[in-house]
């Protein structure tokens, strides 16, 4: 089954929005399968978002996760990666449609709430570096009910 990396930014965090933001996915008939409370240092930050090195926001960007601690999981389900971001909404805050976490929860895009995986591939890079002891093995017996 498809799994992606979804983080609460240190925004997020300090906002109260955790219990709102796995709610939504929880909801949705996603799993849960990796859960921590994290701060990162710079280099692991610089590391995770190592693709964005040359954009001129890249140092902000690092300062504002490492700011706080974040949370970080892995999500499991059918298409959780392209779902996931729609379930985020746009990058931009101001592009993100209504009912979406960022389009309902942010106003900045540097301050937007919420990491989700952009591929199949960067999940399985990301899941790698987060939880390096991989995910946690369980099944929820709910899956009929989610799955024809
Ligand atoms: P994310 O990786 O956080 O899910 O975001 P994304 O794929 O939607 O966007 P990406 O282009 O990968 O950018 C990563 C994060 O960098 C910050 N950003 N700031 N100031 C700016 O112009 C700018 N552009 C991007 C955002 O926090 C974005 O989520």
């Amino acid at each position: 089954m498809e799994q992606t990396f979804i983080m609460i930014k240190p925004d997020g965090v300090q906002r109260g929005l955790v219990g709102e933001i796995i709610g939504r996915f929880e909801k949705k008939g996603f799993s849960l399968k990796g859960l921590k409370l994290i701060s990162v240092d710079r280099a692991f930050a610089e590391k995770h978002y190592a693709d964005l090195s040359a954009k001129p926001f890249f140092n902000g960007l690092v300062e504002y996760i490492i700011s706080g601690p974040v949370v970080a999981m892995i999500w499991e389900g059918k298409n959780v990666v392209v779902t996931g971001r729609k379930i985020i909404g746009a990058t931009n805050p101001s592009d993100a449609a209504p009912g979406t976490i960022r389009g309902e929860y942010a106003i900045d895009i540097g301050r937007n709430v919420i990491h989700g995986s952009d591929s199949v591939e960067s999940a399985r890079k990301e899941i790698g570096l987060w939880f390096p002891d991989g995910a946690v093995p369980w099944r929820s017996n709910l899956e009929p009910w989610i799955y024809e």
